[in-house]
């Protein structure tokens, strides 16, 4: 059972958003077109709320994209996004949303961030997906969406750990940082993940 994992193609990650990914709305065709090959189509939602940790605006004197710790961890601090129940926190209108079955929200936590749709950074809480896709039988989880380089590398890397075969559709994923990218594509295929391209999909399905 091969499911596809759509990760946080939302307006704050698309042109205009409040943190846009360069050409993050190009993949989103893409992805329409994909989600037929698949029985079961899942997404994730970046669902903070106001005052979350990972907000630069949470922080006295400090910009985004100064780097912080915060319960230990390294973190970016972000302009804020996807902050719960705004435009912003939407998925993008361009997206289908009809096959999608379920959406794992988030970043809920103000105290940590969660990069990944499995677990929070400090892996101290889990959002389900693991359950959620074992209790579907799914064994190959296929991921694209945003950031490519930050919570599709993770929720892809994650996959792998939870013991499935773990695909991240490279040309259906768009990075924040085209060199972050490059680094964490090497990494995914170090651990055994599965780089494909959305043309060359039908070999694996
Ligand atoms: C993301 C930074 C902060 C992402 C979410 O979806 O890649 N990046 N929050
Ligand atoms: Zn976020």
């Amino acid at each position: 059972m091969k499911a596809l994992i759509i990760v946080d193609v939302q307006n704050d990650f698309t042109p205009g958003g409040a943190l846009e990914v360069e050409f993050g709305d190009r993949i989103i065709p893409g992805i329409n077109e994909l989600q037929s090959k698949f029985d079961l189509v899942l997404a994730t939602q970046d669902w903070h709320p106001a005052n979350h940790k990972s907000f630069a605006s949470n922080h006295e004197g400090k910009q985004p994209y100064e780097k912080i710790k915060l319960k230990m961890l390294d973190q970016v601090l972000w302009p804020d996004h996807c902050v719960q129940g705004t435009k912003g926190a939407e998925f993008h209108p361009d997206l289908n949303m009809n096959k999608v079955a379920a959406i794992f929200r988030k970043g809920m936590d103000t105290e940590i961030d969660s990069y990944s749709g499995f677990f929070d950074n400090g892996r101290r809480k889990s959002t389900g997906l693991t359950g959620y896709l074992k209790e579907h039988g799914v064994t190959d989880a296929f991921f694209c969406g945003l950031a490519g380089d930050i919570c599709v590398f993770f929720t892809a890397k994650d996959a792998i750990e939870e013991g499935f075969r773990s695909y991240l559709i490279q040309d259906l994923s768009q990075p924040l940082d085209h060199k972050a990218y490059a680094n964490a594509l090497e990494e995914f295929e170090k651990r055994r993940g599965i780089v494909v391209n959305s043309q060359k999909i039908d070999s694996f399905l």
